[in-house]
């Protein structure tokens, strides 16, 4: 970054691309351009540090294939042409309620992808969006990922948002399963700079143990890398709680219901009826065992690779059971939560699963939400109640869901789909009308979904740095399309923004009984108010006996250090009785799915996912800096396999759902018996021009929407049989 430049500001942004929210330096040129890059290093939380990913922030800025306006689609044909934003909403708000008249407020759907828990239009202005729908048919990408955390959670601690993260600046021992923030940066484990604190951790003295069918790079960090079968953690972690209870090492410290259940839940479950299963030896189970209560503390942290299996929940659970049962939940170096400072969603009634279910296979909800596993159904399955229109808010389903070719087979027979994206891609293309947001520095940024899941207490607000010039906020075309699908244009997307504000800001003060202190809310729009207004109800804030409020963010552009993560219990709790419930009925009653498995017969190769550092989802494969070398889309497999099977450089993967010709990339470092494939690729006919040059193939055309994780409906992208021939 050149600083002697005539003209370029020096301005910082919370980087958004994804869960490590680091402090970003970016300088801006007199013409508004992004001319460069670096981390923050006055940011308390992330200290500088800078991945791949953030340092290519200007070109994504300047991506040429990025959308900067409206784009219609001619009805019946791949023409598009691009709109005014009046014509767009316009046509939503003409046939949006088309559908609904024809088919009912069911047959419309909303998927709502990844980005929108790094946006703030995806936290503030969904709830209006949704609730003028009111359809069930809710999806979105939590189904192919953490939702099996948030179901265990809601059901332990009656609240799906109050999620233990490991305290990993203070923990002595660290047994991590399923994750690889060496590549992924981390997730549900707000930790800027995550390889530098696990670095640190193991400076001071602590042991990092890590669970995963490939030798990642997160593993070569580790003390210890522990090669495990694809799809069997839960059994791993029964195993440990077996010994605990075997060996009478659990030293319960918090209130807990349930202990006699999870006993005798286990008790099928010793070390050596497991270790067939797992691949983990009888002996290392029960020595993990005892490390975990011998170390002063100790956190058990389940990611991804564990999340999208087949006992998601269950494995979620069993985590957090361990915590509990070694004594390391809610205390410093153990498994902590986060006091994010903006208020949140205040529940006072504990979490409940299954309220209602889905038509076509009857699945439940949860959290609101249905499968993403089963809107190919509900949009193929003719009868009442049969989804004839979608909108995709920053989503790409047809890379990001199982059986990815399916679901792209049933959007081309919508009668109508709105896309909220900022690119033409596999999912969009589908769509009638695309509304592109504006640039990323045009853009406000504060992380209220991610800062409940931090290690380190910590707030920071970035101001848009550059002005928006005549384009909408993403604040506003959410607010704007919430009118257009009740049939309501709305003249001005400021007048829509500004209602929705005002009606949830005068709620929210009413219920605080504060209703007189309207006044007193600061911020240049109504969204800054909003967002001042939950600063000071918060934990730390102005209302409630500390000082955080907007201004102060505003003052500490570098953001604010509000101190280590504190217990929390039994205050956070909302189950009904109000201690820890270590057996809820549901995760109980999928014991017995997990015990009927642990014997059958092991598929001869199984397909797990993978990602990768200079890649993110399926969305910046455009970057021509982030593009090849390692980011690349190969089939990881052992030497043994391909000699075994007898293939060559590339072969015909084959599952029940579908099959791929993929180039092989042998390597050592994963089980044999696994291959492994990143997800996000498969651009083949995409309209942007880099991605299309490195296309790769669509891993979710072998995952199989038939397969989830019962409990919380999750998909299954790890462990998938496979079958391998020559290509
Ligand atoms: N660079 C980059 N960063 C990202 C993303 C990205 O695409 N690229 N995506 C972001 C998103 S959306 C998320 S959710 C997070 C996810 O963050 P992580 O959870 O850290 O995700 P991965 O890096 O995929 O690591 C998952 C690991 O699980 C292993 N695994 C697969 N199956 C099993 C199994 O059955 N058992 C066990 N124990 N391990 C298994 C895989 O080999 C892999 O190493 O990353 C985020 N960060
Ligand atoms: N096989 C397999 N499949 C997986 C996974 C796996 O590990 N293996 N991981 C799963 C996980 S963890 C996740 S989170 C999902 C992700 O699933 P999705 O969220 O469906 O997919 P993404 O690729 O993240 O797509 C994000 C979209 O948002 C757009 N976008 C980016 N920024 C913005 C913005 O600010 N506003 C708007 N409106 N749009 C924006 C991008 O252009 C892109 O189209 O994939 C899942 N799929
Ligand atoms: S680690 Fe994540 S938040 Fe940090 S710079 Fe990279 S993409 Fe951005
Ligand atoms: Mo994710």
């Amino acid at each position: 970054m050149d600083h002697g430049n005539d003209g370029v500001r020096n301005l910082l942004r919370t980087c958004p691309l994804c869960e490590a929210v680091c402090g970003l330096e970016i300088a801006v040129d007199s013409g508004d351009r992004v001319v460069g890059v670096r981390g923050d290093r006055e940011d308390p939380f992330s200290r500088g540090f800078l991945c791949p990913k953030g340092a290519s922030l200007g070109h994504l800025d300047q991506d040429p294939d990025r959308l900067t306006e409206p784009m219609i689609r001619d009805r019946g044909t791949d023409t598009w042409r691009t709109a005014s934003w009046a014509e767009a909403f316009d046509l939503v708000a003409e046939r949006m309620p088309e559908v609904v008249e024809r088919h009912g407020r069911q047959g419309t759907a909303l998927y709502l992808g990844n980005p929108n828990a790094h946006t703030v239009a995806g936290a503030l202005y969904m709830p209006p969006l949704i609730r003028a729908l009111s359809t069930r048919n809710l999806y979105s990408a939590s189904s192919a990922d953490q939702l099996p955390k948030q179901v265990a959670a809601g059901l332990m601690f009656g609240d799906p948002m109050v999620v233990p993260v490991p305290d990993l600046d203070r923990t002595d021992y660290l047994l991590m399963l399923g994750a690889n923030p060496l590549e992924s940066n981390g997730s549900l484990c707000t930790a800027p700079d995550y390889p530098g604190r696990l670095k640190a951790l193991r400076k001071r003295g602590g042991r990092l143990v890590v669970v995963d069918p490939r030798r990642t790079r997160t593993a070569k960090v580790a003390d210890e890398h522990l090669f495990i079968r694809p799809g069997s953690d839960a059994y791993l972690l029964f195993a440990i709680v077996h010994t605990l209870f075997a060996q009478e090492l659990t030293r319960v410290r918090v209130a807990v219901t349930g202990l006699d259940e999870i006993r005798a839940a286990a008790a099928a479950f010793p070390p050596a009826a497991v270790a067939e299963r797992t691949g983990i030896p009888a002996a290392t189970i029960v020595r993990l065992a005892r490390e975990l209560v011998a170390a002063p503390t100790a956190a058990v942290y389940a990611r991804i690779g564990t999340c999208t299996a087949e006992f998601g929940t269950v494995t979620q659970w069993l985590v957090e059971v361990i915590n509990v049962l070694t004594g390391n939940l809610d205390r410093p170096g153990g498994a902590m939560f986060a006091t994010a400072a903006a208020l949140g969603i205040v529940r006072s009634r504990p979490f409940r699963l299954g309220r209602w279910t889905s038509r076509v296979r009857e699945l439940s909800e949860a959290m609101g939400e249905f499968p993403i596993a089963t809107l190919a159904d509900e949009i193929t399955t003719p009868g009442e109640g049969q989804v004839r229109a979608l909108i995709t808010v920053a989503g790409n389903p047809v890379l990001s869901a199982p059986s990815g070719a399916r679901l792209e087979a049933a959007l081309a027979e919508l009668e109508f789909m709105v896309s909220v994206d900022r690119y033409l891609n596999e999912t969009t293309r589908h769509a009638d009308v695309i509304l592109p947001p504006p640039r990323i520095v045009q853009t406000p940024h504060y992380d209220f979904a991610l800062l409940q899941f931090a290690v380190h207490n910590y707030a920071r607000y970035s101001r848009p740095l550059v002005p928006l010039g005549d384009r909408p906020a993403e604040t506003e075309i959410l607010a704007r399309l919430a009118l257009a699908v009740s049939g309501q244009p709305a003249a001005s997307g400021t007048d829509a923004l500004a209602a929705v504000d005002e009606l949830i800001i005068t709620a929210t003060l009413h219920k605080a009984g504060m209703s007189e202190r309207r006044a007193e809310l600061r911020g240049e729009n109504s969204t800054e108010q909003r967002l001042d207004l939950m600063l000071r109800l918060g934990p730390f804030g102005e209302w409630t006996g500390g000082d955080l409020n907007l201004q102060a963010l505003l003052d500490n552009p570098h953001g604010i250090d509000l101190g280590p993560l504190r217990p929390r219990l039994p205050g956070v709790l909302r189950t009904a009785s109000r201690t820890v419930e270590l057996a809820p009925a549901p995760l109980l009653a999928d014991v017995e799915r997990v015990r009927a498995e642990l014997n059958a017969a092991a598929p001869e190769v199984v397909l797990i996912g993978r990602r990768q550092l200079r890649s993110n989802n399926s969305w910046m494969h455009n970057v021509s800096t982030l593009v090849g070398g390692s980011n690349t889309c190969t089939l990881h497999i052992h030497p043994d396999d391909v000699a075994r099977l007898g293939l060559g450089d590339h072969a015909v993967v084959k599952s029940a759902a579908g099959a791929l010709t993929v180039p092989l990339e042998p390597t050592e470092e994963i089980m044999p018996g696994v291959v492994s494939l990143p997800h996000g690729w498969g651009h083949t006919d995409s309209p942007q021009s880099v991605a299309r040059a490195h296309a790769g193939v669509n891993a979710n055309v072998l995952t199989d929407d038939s397969r989830i994780d019962v409990p919380s409906g999750t998909a299954v992208f790890n462990g998938v049989p496979v079958t391998l021939t020559p290509a």
